[in-house]
């Protein structure tokens, strides 16, 4: 419990409002985590995974209708509409607070009403905050325990400081006397709202039980609600890989990386260098605070504790550090549970006679639905939850308090035509424009088939207000920064030829353009100057042992100012949408981009 008078009044109210049965305050304990988790192994909720193998662990299903994200559900309630911008549901906040307080009220009948102080980021941290979920959901807070830093410590910083970030989540499937409770229990979509009050920081979630809606600390908190604080602020909330590479002197780089989603991160984040004494170390795959500090350059913390991965495509050859990770002490969601209470999903690169499906039914590999498709056995979107400590490649200083130096940003997507291998910014302010344009395609078809999603900076569904402040805000860095400001490059690591072949191996020979970034930041290496940004010349990048031919390589290295000058128009009708508040910087890179292509 607290002394906090602001806390227990914000308790008391929710208590007043939601009903529940009882209130557990919780302390982060492994007591805690062994009683809830067993709790549910009781009630049918969650499977006990074999301990020989998959040492304490569990196994969820979802309920089929609360599988993701739910985007045309989340809402920047911000009192002024246009601070919510063009990338941005918006609701008035005063008309969806009453809408939400009427399906709040009595929402946690029969059901714990759980109080979780929590730290995003290392407790203490210059970096960190310090919020409060209350949940209905035991599943949240074992999640939680993986992906913050829960514990009483942080109830202790509140009474100090007398701030926190009040998050308020429900399933919203209140309980009847007598009434069994689901497996899953959730509300209908209609019913599932994601709001943020951004102008009192305040987060409310009703309905789903499900990830990025549900664990607020993450996609909620530490980016949506902080990307407001951190414009105000003067530091940085970023949809960012964290990674720190060190060369054979021991001279250490650390890089943070923006994708869209499906372009890799989490394996980016863990890669297996195939560069000779080269070696990667993580210390985040999804979120990056980064602030500027006392040396004036740009520190990055990881605000998270742990991986909410995706599993299906997680496997040996593609990140074996992700599966360690998950070997023990994990959750698994959505995934298929084999007969011998282990767990398997769709490219695992194990082979599954079968086991219980996602939806909790038996399934065998070759089972087709009506149209003659084969059934998956694990959600596409099946996740992992496990401890960062437990990835056997995690950075020993992944928890300073005083976060990491940034030497380079990435930005990238999945571009199977036009975008080279690697390119790297003139400067910052063109490093921002690349930034603010990275685009994935959302097939892998040919080129004038696949449809360019613009993902800025891969903060689409995250930035928590006007995103052509959130780009000025980019600018406005830079100008802070500096000389000292990280290096800025772009990577595409998804070329193909015409014929539908991959041109680069992708995973751990990816280490390879990392190299050639940290040998242009030492001075090493030069670069030709294209008309899109600085390139490699011949042999500046390793391709020793690689076997590509020289014709691919060109490829993988051509700038077709042709097909580069077609794609900007796309550029400007979706930037056009940011009207007057797409910042000047932005029209004079893209005017000079427009000018370099001829
Ligand atoms: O579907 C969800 O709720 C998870 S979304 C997610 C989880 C981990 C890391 N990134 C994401 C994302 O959508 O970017
Ligand atoms: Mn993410």
């Amino acid at each position: 419990m607290t002394k906090n008078k602001k806390l227990l009044a914000w308790v008391a109210e929710v208590e007043k409002m939601c009903t529940p049965d009882r209130v557990v305050w919780c302390d982060g304990s492994k007591a805690e985590y062994d009683r809830l988790m067993a709790e549910m192994v009781a009630s049918g909720a969650a499977i006990k995974l074999n301990e020989e193998k998959r040492p304490n662990s569990f196994a969820f299903n979802s309920d089929p209708s609360d599988v993701a994200r739910v985007e045309n559900r989340t809402y920047i309630a911000s009192v002024n509409k246009e601070d919510a911008g063009p990338t941005n549901n918006w609701i008035d906040p005063v008309e969806l607070k009453k809408t939400m307080t009427e399906l709040y009220a009595g929402c946690m009948k029969g059901r714990t009403m759980y109080v979780i102080p929590f730290s995003m980021g290392p407790i203490g941290s210059p970096i960190a905050k310090n919020a409060i979920e209350i949940t209905d959901s035991p599943y949240v807070v074992c999640n939680m325990h993986i992906m913050t830093r829960v514990s009483t410590e942080v109830l202790r910083l509140i009474e100090k400081t007398d701030e926190f970030i009040p998050c308020l989540h429900s399933v919203g499937a209140p309980l009847e006397p007598g009434q069994k409770d689901v497996r899953w229990p959730c509300a209908p979509l209609e019913k599932k709202y994601i709001a943020h009050f951004t102008d009192e920081n305040l987060i409310w979630s009703y309905g789903s039980g499900y990830g990025g809606n549900a664990l607020l600390g993450k996609k909620c908190l530490a980016l949506r609600i902080a990307s407001n604080m951190a414009r105000k602020e003067g530091w940085m909330a970023e949809h960012m890989l964290i990674l720190r590479f060190t060369n054979p002197e021991g001279k250490q780089f650390h890089i943070a990386a923006a994708f869209p989603s499906a372009c890799g991160k989490t394996n980016l984040a863990m890669l297996q260098s195939t560069v000779p004494g080269w070696k990667v170390e993580t210390i985040g795959d999804d979120i990056a605070w980064m602030k500027p500090g006392p040396d004036g350059r740009l520190y990055a913390i990881n605000p998270e504790a742990g991986f909410f991965g995706v599993a299906p495509g997680t496997a040996a050859y593609s990140n074996p550090m992700a599966l360690a990770a998950c070997a023990k002490d994990a959750i698994f969601t959505n995934v298929v549970v084999t007969p011998d209470l282990d767990v398997w999903w769709e490219d695992m690169g194990v082979k599954c006679e079968g086991g219980t499906d996602w939806k909790n039914n038996p399934w065998t590999p070759d089972m087709k639905d009506a149209e003659g498709k084969k059934i998956k056995g694990a959600h596409p979107n099946s996740r992992f939850t496990a401890r960062a400590a437990n990835c056997p490649v995690i950075c020993p200083d992944w928890e300073d308090p005083a976060g990491v130096p940034i030497d380079i940003f990435v930005f990238g997507g999945k571009r199977t035509a036009v975008m080279p291998l690697v390119h790297e910014a003139f400067n910052f302010e063109h490093g921002v424009y690349m930034g603010a344009t990275a685009s994935s395609e959302a097939t892998a078809a040919s080129l004038d088939q696949a449809a360019l999603r613009f993902d800025p900076f891969a903060m689409t569904p995250f930035i928590g207000y006007h995103a052509g402040d959130y780009l000025q805000h980019w600018f406005d860095m830079g100008d802070l920064l500096g000389d000292k400001a990280p290096r800025c490059f772009y990577v595409n690591w998804f070329r193909k030829t015409d014929d539908g072949k991959w041109l680069w191996p992708g995973f751990g020979e990816n280490s390879r353009v990392l190299k050639w970034m940290c040998d242009r930041v030492e001075g090493k290496v030069g670069a030709r100057e294209t008309a899109i940004g600085l390139m490699p010349r011949e042999g500046d990048l390793t391709l020793e042992g690689l076997n590509i031919p020289a014709a691919d390589w060109a490829e993988l290295m051509k700038v077709d100012k042709e097909l580069f000058k077609s794609t900007l128009a796309d550029a400007e009708k979706y930037l056009a949408a940011f009207g007057d508040k797409l910042p000047v910087r932005m029209k004079e890179q893209l005017e000079a981009l427009k000018k370099r292509l001829g």
